[in-house]
């Protein structure tokens, strides 16, 4: 089927596509919820009320794991679904069957592991590495979880192999494309943490072994990790590179440049991870130098994309008649929520990313490795770069989804929420990043630190933490108005899903691009070659059952 041709998503994976959505935004709105609890209690200046025996761990694990882990995975799948659905054409019926098997997976394992961590079973951080360690049903849930994604990862994998049949010699529509990528990255990579849970965490926790190697779970969990944040990322590039265009009136600067972005994103978010464990003992400095080194790689589709972005932005504003050097600029649709959220997440991620290269500049590491510095670090990437272009996303999408119109007044009080966020992140990740240097640790309730020099002088920032985090928490109250007047509400009728096309005189998109043979062949040669001494040496050298570390 002609990529032209289609320009719906097909009414019944909408369905399967808004069933991730909902999920992901019941998360979102618990998930703040903790997220403003935990900020309040660091600031010292507030305790759970009614007698509620909540502590800020567990709060911390209910956050991270509902906005880190249970918000991203079911949008990231639910938005990929409808991109591919719009772009290749319906999912056939099994295809379709194998996604809804997957979602509920999802859902049961999302309600074992919550279940766990309310309990106060599971209160071990969205990381859960050893020696923390969860009620086996958490582990049992959050396998579910990710067996559920495989699942709904397989009919995104299923029509791209099917238009390419049915399209002999075509270049795939980009989107999904790009959806087909991230998904083998979440694949290979949850590969990695599905060998720590069921061989090492699972069994540990049911009782069957007595000791975990707690180094190799958390060289696993790195492996997954750093790709993890990457698989957040990508679903937001989708959209700046082929949903953005197509708002702001342009099109795609190269659609060569965009697929390539992506294919270096599958080739380097694996070989990186030990650059999350550069003050570990138990691992060679050489390795450690060699990941740093590749980290350096993956940076570079980054750098690609923003200059694809301002040549994007750029193109379209002088067509619009701007002159002169910022002239451009000015032309840019400004009232427009879908353009505006996500413009806001491209400017944070300037210094998101610059954040990022210093922590992946071994030295520099020294200095904010475990500190909060990290939190403002991804605060500003994942909790903004990502969540506002997802936001941005969802405005569009849910109303075409389920057959509404994004109204004048819903989009103005989406610029809202995008001012909100913008001076809420400002004020928490700018705290943050300060007494990071500070030396103020991450993951810590300050107020525990029972009156120490130190703490004291954290305390005020841990208060500008408290009112940015309140910002931010009543932009998600905005948020979740919003999204439930365009599920259910809002005035019927057609919203588009915008999908720009190619700028006219682009290159023809180079074939091997879609060879997935031979990128599967690197991938696979740089993972091993970056990971099999360090695991050789890890399993040599450290005997089961160290816990010699601190749990974060
Ligand atoms: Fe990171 C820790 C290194 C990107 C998330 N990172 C974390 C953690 C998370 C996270 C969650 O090397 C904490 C994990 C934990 O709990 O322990 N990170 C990097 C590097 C990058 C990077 C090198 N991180 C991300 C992204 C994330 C994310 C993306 C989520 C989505 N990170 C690290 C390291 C650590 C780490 C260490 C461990 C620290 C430690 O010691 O614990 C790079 O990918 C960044 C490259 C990005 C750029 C920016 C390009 C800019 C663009 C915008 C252009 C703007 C435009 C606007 C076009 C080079 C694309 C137009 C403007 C006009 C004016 C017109």
């Amino acid at each position: 089927m002609q990529q032209a041709s289609i320009k719906n998503v097909a009414p019944k994976d909408a369905k399967l596509a808004m069933a991730n959505i909902y999920v992901a935004f019941i998360a979102l709105l618990l998930g703040g919820l903790a997220g403003l609890l935990q900020v309040l209690v660091r600031s010292g200046e507030f305790t759970i009320p009614g007698g509620i025996k909540i502590g800020y761990y567990q709060v911390l694990t209910v956050h991270g794991i509902l906005l880190g882990l249970i918000l991203t995975t079911f949008f990231i799948l639910g938005f990929q679904i409808a991109a591919v659905s719009r772009t290749a054409g319906p999912l056939t019926d099994k295809q379709r069957n194998i996604g809804w098997i997957g979602f509920w997976l999802m859902v049961l394992g999302t309600a074992m592991a919550s279940t766990m961590v309310l309990l106060n079973k599971a209160t071990v951080l969205y990381t859960f590495y050893a020696p923390l360690k969860a009620h086996w049903i958490f582990y049992l849930g959050l396998t579910l979880v990710v067996v559920g994604s495989w699942l709904l990862c397989v009919p995104q994998f299923m029509k791209y192999f099917q238009w390419k049949k049915e399209n002999p010699g075509q270049t795939s529509p980009l989107l999904t494309y790009m959806a087909f990528v991230n998904s083998l990255l979440w694949v290979t990579c949850s590969l990695g943490v599905a060998v720590s849970v069921l061989f090492q965490l699972l069994p540990w926790s049911l009782g069957l072994i007595t000791r975990v190697d707690v180094l190799l779970t958390r060289t696993l969990f790195w492996y997954f990790g750093h790709a993890l944040v990457y698989f957040w990322l990508l679903p937001a590039y989708m959209a700046w590179y082929a949903i953005v265009p197509k708002i702001v009136g342009g099109k795609i600067f190269s659609d060569s440049l965009a697929r390539f972005s992506f294919i270096l994103f599958l080739l380097f978010s694996f070989p990186v991870g030990i650059h999350h464990q550069l003050t570990e003992p138990g691992i060679d400095g050489f390795w450690k130098f060699v990941q740093v080194t590749l980290t350096f790689f993956v940076i570079i589709p980054s750098l690609m994309t923003a200059f694809s972005m301002f040549a994007t932005f750029e193109l379209r504003g002088r067509e619009l008649g701007g002159k002169g050097v910022l002239g451009w600029f000015k032309k840019l649709p400004w009232g427009d929520a879908r353009f505006l959220l996500p413009f806001i997440g491209m400017l944070a991620f300037i210094p998101g990313g610059a954040g990022g290269i210093v922590n992946a500049s071994y030295q520099m590491n020294q200095l904010i490795h475990n500190t909060i510095w990290v939190t403002g670090h991804f605060h500003l990437t994942v909790a903004t770069t990502v969540i506002l272009t997802f936001f941005g996303v969802a405005f569009f999408l849910i109303p075409h989804l389920t057959g509404r119109v994004l109204t004048p007044a819903l989009n103005k009080l989406g610029i809202y929420v995008g001012i909100l966020w913008a001076i809420g992140m400002s004020i928490m990740s700018l705290s943050m990043h300060v007494v990071g240097l500070m030396g103020a640790p991450r993951r810590s309730d300050y107020s525990t630190y029972g009156g120490a020099e130190q703490a004291a002088e954290w305390i005020p920032y841990a208060i500008a933490q408290a009112v940015g985090g309140t910002i931010l928490f009543v932009a998600i109250i905005i948020v979740t108005y919003i999204v439930i007047q365009l599920a259910f509400f809002a005035p019927k009728g057609h919203e588009e899903f915008p999908v720009a096309e190619v700028a006219p005189g682009a290159e023809k998109t180079p074939a091997i691009l879609e060879n997935f043979k031979f990128w599967g062949v690197i991938v696979a040669a740089l993972i091993i070659f970056a990971y099999t001494m360090p695991i050789i040496d890890i399993l040599r050298n450290s005997p089961l059952g160290s816990t010699g570390f601190t749990p974060w």
